[in-house]
């Protein structure tokens, strides 16, 4: 497959609700769209870097960097047989796993759309319904965070997702546990604890959770290993799995029981799936995580979402639920708790309000080769 054109573009996109995780307040989301070109067919992926470094080290600006001026001269106009090939042409570029797996999904979404398959069946999962859970921002008051957890609820998501960070854990856990005994409930802390928080985390356990998601260093698993011995609740690793080794190794150790999948975040599908069976074989579920994205980043996630050892809730929730308007045709809106496979049409089956896309972008760039 000869990459033919690689043009990226930028669509700011406001959720409608501020999104507030210990690292920092989201709102105004500058959407970051690869798509690559072969034989007249394209494939596009969204680029997950967020505006500031936060969560990782890579923003939009970095990933347009390094999209334009190492990842294009190294992939336009070059062929590729598979998407281990290109990842292959890509080795020289150390880390930016944002940058580099968008490039990487949108090869797959392109060969899917050559091949006239739906994107899952080229990554090996099936079309079967998705459990999809929410995630909750901080939010001012346990009663606000009860009555946005009610409304999930209400909706049918089966999971109930609430950001943590120190001083903000117990009590609005213990107010969505009391008012919902029964559901899935977890947390996330995005890193805010260190192992001196221990005591705070192990009062987490009286209330079932289904994980605690990241508690300790972005950068760390063996802390992470000594908290895990200490607490009941499964520890689910997010921001400390870059790659297939860290997985391996997060698991050897036991820093943690379950994986959560960014697909950016690990340099793309082929290394999410090397971490999905390596997980499988540690007896260890993921899940699938989320970034905020809109339709296209989020319809890549529901193909992936259906390989077998995917066996807990993703954050595919709905996507009016943070966009007034979205920038694909196609609707990705859960029901009961279930998003269904996207399918119209071959690859991640949505296509883009090409109208609305032209009206808002902000940055638009084709980038040439060598
Ligand atoms: O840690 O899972 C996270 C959003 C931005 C950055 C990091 C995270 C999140 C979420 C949002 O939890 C999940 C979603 O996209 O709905
Ligand atoms: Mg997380």
């Amino acid at each position: 497959m000869k990459i033919d054109r690689f043009e990226l573009f930028e669509l700011p996109l406001r959720l409608k609700f501020p999104f507030r995780t210990s690292f920092g307040v989201e709102q105004d989301r500058r959407i970051l769209i690869a798509s690559l070109t072969s034989d007249g067919v394209v494939g596009m992926a969204e680029c997950v870097a967020g505006e500031f470094p936060g969560y990782a080290y890579e923003t939009t600006d970095t990933a347009w960097h390094v999209m334009s001026d190492f990842i294009a001269p190294a992939v336009v106009g070059k062929s590729f047989a598979s998407a281990g090939e290109l990842l292959h042409a890509l080795r020289f570029i150390r880390g930016h796993n944002m940058a580099v797996a968008a490039v990487e999904m949108a090869y797959w979404d392109l060969k899917a759309r050559m091949l006239n398959l739906p994107l899952f069946e080229l990554l090996g999962g099936s079309d079967r319904p998705v459990p999809v859970g929410i995630s909750l921002g901080i939010q001012d008051s346990v009663e606000q965070t009860v009555e946005l957890a009610a409304a999930s609820v209400g909706q049918g998501y089966g999971r109930v997702k609430l950001k943590i960070e120190p001083g903000w854990d117990h009590q609005p856990v213990r107010g969505v546990r009391e008012a919902f005994p029964e559901i899935s409930l977890t947390v996330d802390a995005n890193s805010a604890y260190t192992l001196i928080d221990a005591p705070a985390l192990r009062r987490l356990d009286e209330f079932g959770l289904t994980y605690i998601e990241q508690p300790l260093a972005h950068d760390d698993i063996l802390d992470h290993a000594e908290l895990q011995a200490q607490l009941e609740t499964a520890i689910c690793l997010d921001e400390s799995i870059h790659s297939p080794e860290d997985a391996r190794k997060a698991l050897a150790i036991g820093a943690g029981r379950i994986i959560n999948m960014k697909v950016g975040r690990v340099r793309g599908f082929r290394a999410a799936l090397a971490i999905h069976d390596i997980a499988q074989a540690f007896g260890a579920p993921v899940w699938c995580g989320g970034m905020l994205e809109s339709g296209i980043g989020r319809a890549a996630n529901l193909h992936l979402s259906s390989l077998p050892n995917f066996r807990l809730p993703g954050d595919t929730s709905s996507g009016s639920r943070y966009w007034d308007k979205d920038i694909v045709n196609e609707p990705l809106e859960a029901v009961n708790g279930v998003q269904r496979i996207p399918q119209n049409g071959p690859g991640i089956g949505v296509s883009l309000d090409e109208e609305y896309v032209r009206r808002i972008v902000t940055r638009q760039a084709v980038l040439s080769g060598t």
